[in-house]
């Protein structure tokens, strides 16, 4: 529905209210060595299937995105070359033999410019899309998101990709701190454990939307024909 350039989607816990001009869609870590079979997170025994699942209607939504000349913000999680805005907390957690910055199935693990680090190529960012590069989990933390989103006017975020209840929600909790309403729709987030993405969904979507709201990608395309 359309209301004074207003759109309404049907969402939970009520329905999401959005400028589209001051919304943008913030594509969270689609990158190759979480997704691709033989990447880092299969490595460590995840079902990438889990997350898969995400790419055909992240591609749809992302479509429509671009169709309607609205902003598109892609992240990835990832570190410098020389490991210096690693913490070392971070690089020994899991105990596990292999860890961020050593060589990998596709280059080296979560290191920027390796090819496991890269966007998957059906999402790959077009031309004026900003690509933010984290280091942490939150797209916010030690990053200028929150600048780039000032200055473009930006008041409502539509946030997708992985995982459901790791960046995605870390991202959506610290932009809900920062003033910005945030819409998730549940099909274009996933988790490598099913059980977190559906109580990652609940806790955004829980009290009246403690963090913000959940729909689907059914819901906001139509809508964006509307725009
Ligand atoms: C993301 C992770 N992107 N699970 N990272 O959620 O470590």
């Amino acid at each position: 529905m359309s209301t004074n350039g207003h759109l309404t989607i049907e969402a939970e816990p009520y329905e999401y209210v959005f400028v589209p001009s001051e919304t943008a869609l913030l594509i969270i870590d689609m990158q190759r060595d979480f997704l691709e079979p033989g990447g880092f997170g299969e490595m460590l025994g995840n079902d990438v299937s889990q997350l898969r699942r995400t790419i055909e209607p992240n591609i749809r939504l992302l479509a429509a995105w671009r169709a309607a000349g609205l902003q598109v913000i892609h992240t990835r999680e990832g570190h410098r070359d020389d490991l210096m805005d690693l913490p070392p907390a971070k690089k020994i957690r899991g105990r596990s033999p292999t860890s961020i910055g050593d060589a990998g199935p596709m280059g080296r693990i979560l290191v920027r410019g390796q090819s496991g680090h890269d966007i998957i190529p059906e999402l790959y960012p077009r031309f004026g899309e900003s690509v933010i590069d984290k280091p942490g989990k939150g797209a916010f933390w030690s990053t200028d998101l929150h600048a780039i989103l000032q200055h473009r006017g930006i008041k409502n975020l539509v946030v997708t990709g992985v995982t459901t209840e790791v960046c995605v929600n870390t991202t959506v909790r610290e932009a809900n701190d920062r003033g910005y309403d945030c819409l998730v729709p549940s099909d274009c987030v996933g988790s490598y454990f099913p059980e977190f993405h559906e109580m990652g969904l609940k806790m955004i979507k829980a009290q009246g939307g403690i963090f913000g709201w959940v729909s689907h990608s059914d819901k906001i395309i139509p809508a964006l024909g509307h725009h």
